[in-house]
């Protein structure tokens, strides 16, 4: 028999990638939707026609264990989340309901259902929660046992997150992991994330559908990795025989700078500076300055390892969003 799985997260980014990769692990995949008349409803019935969506939503708790009353899952994978750090800042308080609060939901759902020996667990934790240099510096990058200083309404909710979960760890034995992932990029990021902001801009003015992009702080530094790599991580994580936290990064870092010139670079432009506008409005009230993990543990004791590296990764954005904004070329 197949083993189920549910994602909570099924619209965003990683719940598309991970579906599939489970989906070809043959797995039976349910998959949480949130809302009434969710607007991304439809894409994923079309793109993931095999998962069987659940309505629910993190900050309601009787739905979450009505969700797993129904689909009875061995495993659940914990993705939703308000995940942009700039919102963040302007919705605390939900920020910390969903990303924070919404995590305990979803493990006392589990305890509420007498499944604490039955589901294994994954707790989507991130690189926000550590500070940047200036906090805690590491100098062969930042790793399981990393102080964490989260700087943003998100990386406090998210310490809440991956904290709790090795809470319900320890106190009743539930096989939880927190998969400390840096950021991970695809043809599926949202378009409020400074990378897929710069490759559909980049599409749209080699396009001549726009002539410039505003951004914010192009001096951060962040260690960017495909999603698809990443996914097949979290699911690495519970196949263990115990459970433990893990980091998944590539090992280096690039600043925002150094993706505006790779992404320039694909449609040959080798100056971008003409076509780069400062907006101090996508500056944030605090910033993590740099990013750079260390995921040995992953690479030795699960034997992940990234396939994409960074100019692969700019250039399938780059080449993905030409195709999509071709369509507006009157
Ligand atoms: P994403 O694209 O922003 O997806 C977030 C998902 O959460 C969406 O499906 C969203 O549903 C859902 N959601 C939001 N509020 C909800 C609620 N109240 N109830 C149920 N579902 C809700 O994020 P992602 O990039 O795939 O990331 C997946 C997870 O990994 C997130 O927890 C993120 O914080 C974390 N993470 C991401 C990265 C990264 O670089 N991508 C790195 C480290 C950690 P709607 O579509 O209905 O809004
Ligand atoms: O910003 C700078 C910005 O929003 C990256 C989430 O998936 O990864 C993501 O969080 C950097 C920051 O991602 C703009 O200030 C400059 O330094 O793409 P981002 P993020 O904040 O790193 C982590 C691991 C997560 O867990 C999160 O869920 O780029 N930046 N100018 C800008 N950023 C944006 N979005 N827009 C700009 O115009």
């Amino acid at each position: 028999m197949s083993k189920k799985a549910l994602i909570t997260g099924i619209t965003g980014q990683d719940g598309y990638y991970l579906a599939k990769t489970l989906f070809q692990k043959n797995y039976e995949v349910f998959g949480l939707i949130r809302g009434q008349n969710n607007p991304k409803k439809n894409l994923v019935e079309q793109e993931l026609p095999f998962v069987k969506l659940i309505e629910a939503d993190l900050t309601d708790q009787s739905s979450l264990v009505r969700a797993i009353n129904y689909c009875q899952p061995d495993e659940v994978y914990n993705l939703a989340a308000i995940s942009f750090v700039a919102y963040s800042f302007y919705a605390p308080q939900i920020t910390f309901d969903i990303t924070g609060k919404g995590v305990l939901n979803l493990l006392e759902a589990i305890r509420l259902t007498n499944n604490l020996d039955k589901i294994k667990f994954y707790q989507a934790s991130t690189s926000e929660m550590f500070g940047g240099l200036e906090y805690n510096r590491q100098e062969k990058g930042y790793d399981e046992k990393a102080l964490l200083h989260p700087r943003s309404p998100y990386g406090v909710a998210k310490v809440y997150g991956h904290y709790i979960t090795r809470n319900y760890r320890e106190s009743y034995g539930l096989f939880a992991c927190s998969g400390i992932l840096f950021n991970h990029e695809s043809e599926k990021r949202g378009y409020e994330f400074v990378t897929r902001k710069i490759t559909q801009a980049v599409a749209r003015i080699k396009l001549g559908l726009q002539d410039h992009i505003e951004l914010g702080n192009l001096d951060a530094k962040r260690d960017w990795g495909y999603a698809a790599d990443y996914v097949e991580g979290m699911w690495q994580m519970l196949q263990q025989n115990n459970p433990e936290d893990f980091v998944l990064a590539t090992g280096e870092t690039h600043s925002v700078k150094d993706f505006l010139k790779a992404a320039f670079k694909e449609i040959g432009i080798n100056d971008y500076q003409p076509y780069v506008k400062h907006n101090p409005a996508f500056m944030r009230p605090a910033e993590v300055d740099l990013l750079i993990g260390n995921s040995q543990k992953a690479e030795s004791q699960l034997g992940w390892k990234r396939q994409v590296d960074f100019k692969q990764l700019v250039k399938l954005m780059v080449e993905n969003d030409l195709a999509i904004e071709k369509q507006f070329v009157k």
